[in-house]
């Protein structure tokens, strides 16, 4: 009986804290295969792609990125209109808890505007990644050429 009630007890406690365990974005998101677009010297800016993967029991958001490889960094999506491909400017890129969320070539992604320095293949460019409870995560991602055409900027 006195066990019973310690169990219901524990289960208890477990549940009400449940909220509190609420793991940070930076523990919970993992980076898979982060890279960055080759582009032509002189082209002042490109954009990185990765895989967000969210292990943790809590829905996560990216909101900010920042690199030393870049006077502006912004969050961008792709949108059709008219026939065209435009970027926009997005505030967040969700990550559902147990979920996934893939920037990639005509989707979602990094952009980096204003290069500081020119690219060559096989670099390692830094992104600081800050997500909505105010953990950041710093990945390097690697310059590589992306053969799909990217759209052009409308900033
Ligand atoms: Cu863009």
């Amino acid at each position: 009986m006195l066990h019973r009630t310690l169990t219901s007890l524990l289960f208890g406690l477990l549940f009400a804290a449940a909220p509190v365990l609420a793991g940070r974005a930076a523990d919970d998101i993992a980076i898979a295969d982060p890279y960055v677009r080759l582009v032509p010297h002189g082209q002042e800016q490109t954009a990185a792609y990765f895989l967000l993967r969210n292990s943790g029991n809590t829905h996560h958001a990216l909101v900010k990125a920042a690199s030393p490889a870049a006077r502006v960094v912004e969050l961008h999506t792709v949108v059709h209109e008219g026939g065209m491909m435009k970027m926009r400017p997005v505030p967040r890129i969700e990550v559902q808890a147990g979920g996934e969320t893939q920037l990639q070539p005509g989707g979602l992604h990094v952009m980096l505007i204003g290069l500081t320095r020119p690219l060559r293949e096989g670099m390692a460019v830094e992104l600081a990644l800050t997500f909505e409870d105010g953990s950041t995560k710093k990945v390097l991602a690697s310059v590589r050429p992306v053969a799909a055409g990217m759209p052009r900027a409308r900033h």
